[in-house]
């Protein structure tokens, strides 16, 4: 008698635990949007929206656009120390002869400012309504 009890109140003890899991986090990809912007060329921009998964990282979402949409395309070298660092975009490459780089930009969601994040692509995170630029210039 006593064990069924006891059983019953650990079967409904893990009932709410794993509700609570279920609640506490969201599952699914959601849009966001990727714009690249070239400001030395004066190319017109290209805006692409790429699916992320509940708090994964902008590189992840990188790839699966890739992966889905022959149109985007880019590439990334691994740095020792910091990971990876986005080298080319749709073809075209940042130059340290020419002092070319790809800078990661987010317009916020929140308030609709433009940031430089101080991470890379390989540990952004972006949040839902984040708008990811990413601005070809020189340093
Ligand atoms: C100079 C510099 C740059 C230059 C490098 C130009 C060059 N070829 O020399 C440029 C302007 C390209 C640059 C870009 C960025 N940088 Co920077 N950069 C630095 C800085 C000031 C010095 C690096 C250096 O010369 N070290 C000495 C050399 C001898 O060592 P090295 O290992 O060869 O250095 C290389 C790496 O540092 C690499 N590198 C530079 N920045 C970054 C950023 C990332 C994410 C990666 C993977 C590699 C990388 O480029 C250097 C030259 O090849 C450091 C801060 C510091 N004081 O260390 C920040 C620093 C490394 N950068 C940082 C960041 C965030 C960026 C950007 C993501 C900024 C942005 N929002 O766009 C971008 C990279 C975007 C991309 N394309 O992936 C962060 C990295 C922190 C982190 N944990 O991710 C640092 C630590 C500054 C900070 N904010 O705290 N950067
Ligand atoms: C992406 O941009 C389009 C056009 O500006 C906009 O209608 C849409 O709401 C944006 N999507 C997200 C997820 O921000
Ligand atoms: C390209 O996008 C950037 C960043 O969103 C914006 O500042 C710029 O005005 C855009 N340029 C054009 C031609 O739409
Ligand atoms: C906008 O929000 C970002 C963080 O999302 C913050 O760093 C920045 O200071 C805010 N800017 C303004 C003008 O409120
Ligand atoms: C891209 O870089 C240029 C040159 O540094 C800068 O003037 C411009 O504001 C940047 N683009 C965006 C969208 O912030």
């Amino acid at each position: 008698m006593m064990s069924m009890i006891m059983a019953s109140f650990l079967s409904a003890a893990l009932l709410l635990l794993v509700s609570g899991i279920l609640t506490e986090k969201e599952y699914g990809s959601k849009p966001i949007n990727l714009t690249i912007v070239n400001s030395i060329a004066n190319a017109p921009n290209e805006t692409y929206s790429a699916d992320i998964v509940f708090r994964g990282i902008l590189l992840g979402a990188m790839r699966r656009l890739q992966q889905t949409n022959a149109d985007f395309k880019f590439t990334y070298r691994d740095d020792l120390n910091y990971g990876p660092f986005l080298e080319s975009v749709n073809g075209v490459a940042g130059d340290n002869a020419e002092h070319t780089y790809w800078e990661l930009l987010v317009q916020t969601g929140k308030n609709g400012s433009v940031i430089r994040p101080d991470v890379g692509i390989g540990c952004y995170i972006p949040e839902q309504n984040d708008h990811i630029i990413l601005n070809f210039t020189k340093w």
